[in-house]
């Protein structure tokens, strides 16, 4: 199997956990995203959404996220990802999805790219841009897991599913650009329970072998 991914891809970052949570190895390959290489031919041949991550095996090459997890999750079922009941899997879900459907497109390096580079829009503003949709998404978020009695140690119950796999990734994201998380300690205090687990930590952007 073959990881097409960026240290700090947040995208790539749900594929590395999901793969570490299943025990399944992988060979890194590394697509530098600040130099664009996303867009370069050979990657665009790859994947022509020219986007990380882009998982590659013997059955063939497949990209989107969390295409690639429930693709995982079919093929090898053990450890689940997903709760049993078809109920469950609709929350875990509807949380996943939250945050890659409706926060993190928006702040995706090339929405940031083209605000800046062809719209004229100063870094502050961008940089408020960025700032406004987290912080929209996640204290939506927040509310609903705090209120929920579903929620568990993790997103749901008591083991990580696919709604951690991305929350983890959308929180370092936050934390790198200096976004308080005080306001979200449900959020947080999730993500300290996953990232102590070895399949997190080792899916973590500085452990990558392109980290910079
Ligand atoms: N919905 C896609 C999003 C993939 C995505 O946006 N990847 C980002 C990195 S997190 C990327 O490749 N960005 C390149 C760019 O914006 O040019 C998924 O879940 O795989």
């Amino acid at each position: 199997m073959k990881l097409y991914s960026y240290f700090r891809s947040s995208a790539a970052y749900r594929v590395r956990i999901a793969l570490n949570l299943k025990g399944l190895a992988s060979e890194y390959v590394p697509v530098h995203l600040r130099k664009g290489e996303q867009r370069d031919d050979p990657y665009r041949a790859v994947n022509p959404q020219g986007l990380v991550p882009t998982l590659v095996d013997d059955r063939g090459t497949f990209t989107q996220s969390l295409a690639i997890i429930e693709y995982l999750e079919e093929r090898y079922p053990g450890p689940p990802l997903l709760p049993e009941t078809p109920e469950a899997r609709a929350r875990v879900r509807a949380i996943a999805l939250a945050i890659a459907c409706e926060i993190h497109p928006l702040d995706n390096l090339r929405v940031l790219q083209y605000l800046t580079r062809t719209l004229g829009v100063a870094e502050d503003a961008k940089d408020a841009w960025y700032r406004h949709w987290i912080d929209l998404g996640l204290a939506i978020l927040e509310k609903q897991l705090a209120t929920d009695p579903a929620t568990g140690e993790f997103c749901h119950g008591a083991t990580p599913t696919l709604a951690d796999i991305c929350l983890v990734p959308q929180l370092a994201n936050a934390r790198r650009s200096g976004i308080p998380l005080d306001p979200y300690p449900t959020l947080t205090r999730i993500e300290s329970v996953c990232t102590m687990l070895p399949a997190f930590a080792a899916a973590a952007p500085a452990q990558q072998p392109d980290a910079q």
